[in-house]
């Protein structure tokens, strides 16, 4: 074999230079001395920078740098033009053979266009593919520095993040409000690498095992032969599934109850789910569970509220949180943690630490806040954020390690692998929304969609031609740290016997809850057993109910018409309820919270803008809801009665009680709008009243508005129902709204736990 040698390269053509010493001056260094050394060779300490790989932390495609504030463009330049920068004359008119004739293959700028517009699709998420996403901050207050060495877990350090509210089961274009888990993803880009904590809003999970994702995502997903329903588990194969595979029960439980159908992403508690292991700086390790908790509350819709606002506005959520946003009320979540030893059997007080489908109630093992996140910024481009941000388990920085939870670990394998398909290739880590905020030098080249301009000629290790760089990290120059822990055991597919137990956490779930609560579990569950056509399916999750509780067995027997089974496991009698894990309790702050204005058509202005004044003054969110668009004076009218709906407000305040419109609905019946002293409003009003008032929410009246109350229906003298000039009112309804709901509307309603 003949090997080439460089003297047998072609010679350049030789072209005579116009200035010979601009063109023999050595080109521009890649920025980076490069001296001569033995292989194989220890870095150059430290390691230099190396401007001209272009590593992809440091500009978007498009030289912006990141992180840049949203006002930077990703296209620049005042004219229209081709993808390849050439001005367009016109865009509106294909290449024609004359005005009336065909369309000529030749237009490249058609070919270019339509080319792209085919492809601007990517496959949606396999699931939890409905989501929406928002920027913020992170500022930690340095109680896990104690526990972490992680350096965005440090006293006063602020770091960016991007979170992703998601529903699980629907399509991308599903509805927000819809009986599921919420996921809630958030990536921080500390300045040590990308930390993500894909968690769920349900603290616990389906299967125990990852092995078994497919199984229960196909379960829920719509069913094969018609497609339906959409972004529902009230349907045979879910509940075949999960009443076969006993384990999912105490998800199932969790599923029932308004915890899967919140009323806002701001008002929903967020939970790694699995157990992580921390590290700190002398190395000693600790076991924990991370909880967000919003500063807004914990709250959820009414069972009615979702379906309704399903079909009124399937961007609820989506749409809720970007208001807030907009109105400056930045939703914001403490991150919290249940330390726990690093014990050798991973468990505390009896709960395997493993299983993820067990909590550790927080009376045994209370939560301890480290830090403070606020959502500050929507996207600048949904599809380019929220649609391309990924998240990965595996993402972690030094300080924050897995342990061998079953499911956790199949998860490190999937979220890399998935983003193959969804993102079309390997390098979606270069996307904006992915990028560190910290230099990246990861010595990965090539694949589909390389953005970065790599330079150097060595990306392995060793090397001696790029000066042995990049060098390696260690202890004190902040590497990750896989815990050295000792592993043995012979090869099988089983698990420990302690995850054989898969009824007693649903038992401390369902007997945790309140008379209220209890009483929309139970209802969910018939609900969603009686879509089911297969009467074989009730009577197995029956069994599964007679497991957890005797009493709520019982009642859902009794509204399917069916008897309820005799438990097959020894009843759960030891089971102390955990307070936490209901959600009525306490007060929270009423910042960001809706209240509807509902107004005539001439009502005074400045009634008006006092009312709106008190509003806001209490930190809430006025919408002035009259019978026509436009202005009032010089008041706008936010939301007339055809666009407006119950759904959408915490509470209403009735300035004056409007009459009824001539464009009202005519399929409204005409006697719903009399009051009984006789005088008419707007049945469209009295209808949105009406569901206020059925879904406990806090209405105000003015006192010459009160003919509103007597048309639909609600007792002035009805908890949660104030009659009093605006400005009191308001008082009294951000009074009521510290607890969400009047509570004690709801028949059963003893807000206190069993
Ligand atoms: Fe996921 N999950 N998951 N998951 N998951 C995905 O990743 C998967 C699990 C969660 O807003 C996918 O990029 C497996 C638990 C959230 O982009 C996929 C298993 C928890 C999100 C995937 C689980 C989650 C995902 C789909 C069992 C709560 C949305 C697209 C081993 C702790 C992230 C994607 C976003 C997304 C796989 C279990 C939460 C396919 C195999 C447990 C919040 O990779």
């Amino acid at each position: 074999a003949t090997k080439k040698s460089p003297s047998k390269k072609p010679a350049a053509k030789k072209v005579a230079p116009a200035d010979d010493a601009a063109l023999s001056a050595p080109p521009p260094g890649p920025g980076i001395e490069n001296p001569p050394v033995e292989e194989p060779t220890a870095p150059v300490a430290p390691p230099p920078p190396k401007p001209s790989q272009g590593s992809p932390e440091t500009v978007t495609p498009t030289g912006a740098p990141t992180g840049a504030p949203p006002e930077s463009k990703a296209q620049q330049g005042e004219y229209l033009t081709t993808a390849q920068g050439a001005r367009l004359r016109s865009t509106d008119h294909a290449l024609k053979a004359g005005p009336r004739g065909p369309v000529l293959l030749q237009d490249h700028h058609l070919r270019e266009k339509i080319t792209h517009f085919d492809h601007e699709r990517i496959p949606e998420r396999v699931v939890h593919a409905r989501g929406t996403g928002a920027h913020g901050v992170f500022v930690a207050n340095g109680r896990a520095e104690k526990i972490c060495r992680a350096a965005f877990l440090k006293k006063g350090v602020e770091t960016d993040v991007f979170v992703r509210f998601s529903t699980v089961a629907g399509f991308r274009g599903s509805s927000d409000t819809v009986r599921d888990t919420r996921g809630f993803a958030t990536k921080f880009y500390t300045s040590e690498g990308n930390y993500d904590l894909v968690g769920n809003n349900i603290p616990v999970f389906f299967i125990q095992e990852g092995i078994k994702f497919p199984d229960i995502v196909h379960a829920v997903k719509p069913e094969p032969d018609r497609e339906i329903p959409q972004a529902q588990s009230a349907h045979d194969t879910f509940w075949d599934f999960v009443s076969l595979h006993t384990e999912a029960q105490a998800h199932v439980a969790w599923s029932m109850s308004d915890r899967a159908i919140p009323l806002s992403y701001r008002m929903m508690e967020g939970f790694g789910i699995h157990t992580f292991r921390l590290i700190n700086e002398a190395g000693e390790t600790s076991l924990v569970k991370f909880h967000w908790k919003p500063k807004q509350g914990i709250h959820s819709q009414v069972w009615e509220e979702t379906q309704m606002t399903a079909g009124n506005d399937p961007d609820f959520h989506r749409r809720d949180l970007y208001d807030a946003i907009d109105a400056g009320a930045f939703p914001s979540y403490d991150l919290g943690v249940q330390v726990m030893p690093d014990s050798d059997d991973e468990t505390f007080e009896g709960i395997d630490l493993l299983d993820p489908t067990k909590i550790v109630p927080e009376e045994l093992c209370p939560v301890e806040i480290i830090g403070t996140m606020t959502l500050n910024r929507r996207p600048t481009n949904f599809f380019a954020e929220v649609e391309q941000v990924m998240f990965n388990p595996g993402n972690l920085v030094p300080g924050i390690d897995i342990t061998n939870d079953p499911l956790l670990q199949v998860r490190l394998f999937s979220y890399i692998d998935t983003q193959i398909t969804r993102l079309g290739g390997p390098n979606f880590s270069q996307i904006p929304i992915n990028r560190a905020h910290c230099p990246v030098n990861d010595m990965f080249r090539d694949g589909f969609h390389q953005h970065a301009v790599h330079g150097g000629v060595a990306p392995y290790r060793p090397n001696s031609l790029d000066g042995g760089n990049p060098a390696v990290a260690d202890d004190d120059s902040g590497a990750f740290i896989d815990v050295p822990q000792r592993v043995e055991g012979a090869k099988v597919r089983e698990l420990s016997e302690s995850f054989d137990d898969h009824f007693s956490q649903a038992t401390l779930f369902v007997r945790s809850l309140t008379d209220v609560e209890r009483q929309h579990l139970t209802r969910a569950y018939v609900f969603e057993l009686g879509k089911c056509y297969e009467e074989s399916i009730r009577v197995r999750q029956l069994q599964c109910l007679a497991n957890i509780d005797a009493d709520l067995c019982a009642e859902v027997a009794k509204a399917l018409g069916l008897p309820a089974p005799e438990p097959t496991v020894p009843p759960a009698a030891d089971v102390e309820p955990s307070p936490a894990l209901s959600q009525i309790r306490g007060t929270w702050p009423v910042t960001g919270r809706k209240i509807a204005l509902i107004v005539d058509a001439d009502t005074e202005p400045a009634a008006i803008t006092a009312a709106k004044d008190a509003v806001m003054a209490a930190g809430m969110l006025p919408f002035v809801t009259a019978p026509h668009g436009g202005k009032l004076g010089d008041v706008v009218v936010d939301r007339t009665f055809l666009t407006a709906a119950s759904i959408e407000f915490d509470a209403a305040v009735v300035v004056e009680a409007p009459a009824p419109a001539p464009d009202a609905e005519p399929t409204f019946d005409a006697k719903a709008g009399h009051s009984t002293s006789g005088k008419p409003v707007d049945p469209r009003v009295v209808k949105m009243l009406g569901e206020m008032f059925r879904h406990c929410k806090a209405i105000a009246v003015t006192p010459g508005a009160t003919a509103v109350l007597e048309a639909a229906g609600i007792p002035a003298d009805a908890a949660g129902v104030v009659a009093e000039e605006p400005a009191a009112a308001v008082a009294e309804l951000a009074k009521l709204l510290a607890t969400h709901r009047v509570w004690e509307r709801f028949p059963t309603a003893k807000p206190t736990a069993k």
